[in-house]
């Protein structure tokens, strides 16, 4: 054995969960599921092999072009240069203080968004937004590609921050086990993206839980495109995307025509329903939004649409809605909807009935824990005031000084000369990404901060090569989940990578504000602090936790936070006594009609759902591009991270595409045959899988495909972004519309 050779096990967290690693000198050689987990995942298999893969960014580097002249057009197709680390924060230093100089902290975009990686010190976003502000800031981002249209919505609806609703008030699995007797969920619940959740999901329990719900005979009924959308045992109604609202109204239509509807719950919870309910029966347009005429648009027939609401309204039921819908154009009115018709039900505020959003989105939706306050760093004040709502970057880049709506006010895009990107991947995670690569070349400047050569990193001008958490220590904790890890350093940094707070500590002391970043401490000064800080409050809160040198020998804990028992219904209190806890609307009720939103003005969110179909979608597919793409997240891995690695695997790649036998037939596709997926905004690869799991006239290719170089008239990998809509929901909630998307797909 070599000197100095080394070998250690030890257990780490992620967003996909904990798993031990193993170690034979600097590098990682296998992974095993964690001990605790009932229904590990096997996303950390790829970790030796992504961790030590040739697509790691090993040295800072500069785009050639911009070292040379500050050339922009080369985004993307330049060469790079490896430099030593003091010259590049040396140029990135001097950069941003131009930049700041000479435009003003108003023309710096650190949005910044992404999931990065687990750990509460070394959290990308936090680092770099605390930076930013530490120079005088920057403009913002505000919501999520995840959530960003239910953000903006639901307030007006129910009067909550949307995220604290799913996220600490909906129904908690136990209530829902003991109390529903249908579940209808719209677009599923998957226990393929419970596998991830922000900051960590140490028991993986959503699957354990559809098998109690069978066994108990709990009706489950899956609405949406894919049967592969919720676990077997679920009864699946395929409907056609994008028209989730249209058999709502109709299921609505049936309540109040066959004398179902909950009009005491109305009239003592909600406000409104005598202005929506002309428009349900078909007074306000004319058409009555009756089962015969939502079949045709939602491909659901219309008995089963009147047994299903009949059944709803004789059983506890629970309503649930996953993000995706609102994940598309228009993402207001389903989301909107679906609060109505639960009102209608009039079950909401008992347990197990009404309505939730997201079950099964992310793992930690439906745990039930004592709430402790998080250990946070600091992000400091933020001098600069304009935020633009997340998925809007292509607008913002590409119309500087151009007003937009959003959510009742009116602002100016700012004109942006600099970006900072750190933890994130835009050129995933955005829509329409050739015409993004057009609005990119706009900026002077872009700075990432990336463990790997992402398609954003090779975008960039500056790369800064950053440890990935096996390269460092850290505490892994978040509120949505029981455990608390210490995070072990595993192996040194691959290459010459750097903590992002080791980049930012070396770019602030260029600038002359190492202080007040750094506040004196180095990394591990810093864990110690925060999670004093942290042990101190939990404390307050009757939790003990241990020391960090004993969490340090431990590796990890499982606090005794847990809630015993059916817990959690949402509003009961409310539904309670509705005047005495009122909700935090206008009305302080529920609000069928908003006044607010009818005094934006929207033509595309009017003041009470109403069904409005996107420009993409089924109803108005054409003899060019007949097909409806759902790009859904990947099961395989989270989002694009650690692709590289993945792509090598045999036979893996590119991408599946799911596509229906009858479209595939038509076609002349097999399954594994390579296809071509397009429309008039670009072109991808993809794999075909043919299968009735799917609905006519539906493909279904996953995000988290790395996107190729530009010039290509075809990604290579299937990122379905190259073939999305860039259109915000609505002048309301300027959400992505990922899931509106018409195509045609044929054989390569
Ligand atoms: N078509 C379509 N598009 C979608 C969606 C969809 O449903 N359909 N979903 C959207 C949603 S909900 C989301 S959340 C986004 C996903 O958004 P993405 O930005 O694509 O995904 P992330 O996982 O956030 O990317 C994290 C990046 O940070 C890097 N990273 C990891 N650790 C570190 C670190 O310590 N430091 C630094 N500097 N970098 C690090 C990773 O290598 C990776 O490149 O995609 C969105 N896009
Ligand atoms: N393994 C894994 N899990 C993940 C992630 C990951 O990258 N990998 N990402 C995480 C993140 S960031 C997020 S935000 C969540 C997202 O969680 P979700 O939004 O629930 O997830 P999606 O996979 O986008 O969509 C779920 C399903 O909705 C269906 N669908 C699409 N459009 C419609 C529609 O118009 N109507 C109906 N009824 N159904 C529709 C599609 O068939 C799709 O498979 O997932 C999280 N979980
Ligand atoms: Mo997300």
């Amino acid at each position: 054995m070599a000197e100095g050779f080394t070998k250690k096990t030890g257990v780490t967290s992620s967003h996909w969960g904990a798993f031990e690693v193993d170690v034979e000198g600097n590098r990682i050689v296998a992974t095993r599921p964690f001990s605790q987990d009932p229904h590990p995942t096997t996303i950390p298999d790829i970790l030796p092999a992504a961790v030590h893969h040739h697509t790691r960014v090993l040295r800072p580097a500069i785009r050639r072009g911009w070292l040379e002249g500050r050339d922009r057009k080369g985004r993307g197709t330049d060469t790079f240069v490896d430099l030593p680390w003091d010259e590049a924060l040396d140029i990135a230093a001097t950069e941003i203080e131009r930049v700041r100089k000479t435009h003003g902290n108003e023309a710096i975009f650190g949005g910044s968004y992404g999931w990065s990686s687990a750990g509460r010190f070394h959290h990308a976003q936090s680092q770099v937004h605390r930076f930013l502000n530490t120079i005088g800031g920057y403009v913002a981002s505000f919501g999520s590609y995840s959530t960003g249209c239910a953000q903006a919505i639901m307030p007006h609806v129910f009067g909550v921050n949307f995220l604290n609703l799913v996220y600490d008030h909906q129904d908690s699995w136990e209530t829902i086990c003991e109390h529903t007797e249908t579940l209808v969920m719209f677009g599923g619940i998957n226990p393929k993206n419970a596998q991830v959740s922000m900051g960590g999901i140490t028991e993986h329990e959503t699957a354990g839980w559809f098998d109690r719900f069978v066994q108990k005979g709990m009706r489950c009924i899956n609405i949406g495109p894919q049967r592969t959308d919720a676990p077997t045992g679920c009864d699946w109604l395929a409907l056609r995307p994008a028209s989730d609202t249209a058999l709502m109204l109709a299921l609505a239509y049936v309540l109040e025509d066959e004398g179902l509807t909950d009009t005491k719950f109305l009239s003592r919870c909600t406000v409104g329903f005598e202005r929506f309910r002309p428009y349900l029966m078909g007074q306000v347009d004319g058409q009555p939004k009756t089962p015969d005429w939502a079949s045709p648009l939602c491909g659901v027939d219309a008995e089963a649409i009147r047994s299903l609401a009949r059944r709803m309204a004789r059983t506890r039921t629970l309503i649930t809605v996953a993000w995706s819908l609102q994940r598309g154009q228009h993402g207001e009115q389903p989301y909107w909807m679906s609060a109505v018709l639960a009102a209608m039900l009039g079950q909401i505020g008992l347990p197990g009935g009404g309505v939730g959003y997201g079950y099964g989105a992310i793992g930690g939706v439906g745990k039930s824990l004592v709430g402790l306050k998080g250990m946070t760093l600091s992000q400091h004040q933020n001098p600069v005031r304009t935020v633009i709502p997340v998925a809007r970057i292509g607008d913002m880049l590409r119309n500087p000084g151009l007003p937009y709506d959003f959510n009742g006010k009116r602002a100016p895009y700012p004109d942006i000369r600099l970006i900072y990107w750190a933890g994130g991947n835009p050129f995933h995670h955005h829509q329409d990404l050739n015409s993004l690569h057009e609005a990119w070349q706009k900026p002077e400047t872009i700075i990432v901060n990336e463990p790997w050569w992402t398609a954003t990193a090779k975008r960039a001008d500056i790369v800064f090569p950053a440890t990935t958490p096996y390269e460092r220590e850290d505490i892994g904790r978040t509120t949505l989940d029981d455990y608390l890890f210490y995070m072990p350093q595993m192996i040194p940094p691959v290459g010459e990578a750097r903590d992002d707070y080791d980049i930012f500590t070396g770019l602030a002391c260029r600038i002359g504000c190492e202080d007040a970043y750094t506040e004196g401490r180095r990394a591990q000064e810093w864990i110690e602090h925060l999670y004093a800080d942290y042990r101190h409050s939990a404390a307050r809160q009757g939790v003990d936790i241990p020391d960090l040198e004993t969490l340090k020998k431990r590796n990890w804990v499982r606090l005794p936070i847990q809630i015993e028992g059916p817990n959690r219904t949402l509003f009961a209190p409310f539904r309670e006594d509705p005047d005495g806890a009122p909700l935090t609307t206008p009305s302080g009720k529920i609000e069928i009609f908003s006044q607010t939103i009818a005094g934006f003005g929207y033509d595309d969110c009017p003041g009470h759902p109403v069904w409005l179909p996107p420009e993409e979608w089924l109803g108005t597919a054409s003899a060019a591009f007949p097909l409806h793409l759902v790009s859904p997240q990947p099961g395989d891995k989270l989002h694009s991270q650690m692709e590289s690695a993945l792509a090598d695997v045999a036979g893996a790649r590119p991408v599946e595409i799911v596509i229906h036998p009858d479209a595939a037939s038509q076609r002349g596709i097999q399954s594994g045959d390579l296809v071509r997926v397009f429309n008039a905004r670009g072109a991808c690869r993809a794999r075909a899988v043919v299968s009735d799991d799917i609905g006519p006239g539906v493909v279904s290719l996953p995000t988290g495909a790395w996107f190729g170089d530009p010039g290509l008239n075809i990604d290579p990998h299937g990122n379905p972004n190259v073939l999305t809509l860039d259109v915000g929901t609505s002048r309301l909630g300027q959400g992505c519309s990922a899931h509106t998307a018409l195509v045609e797909v044929t054989r390569l």
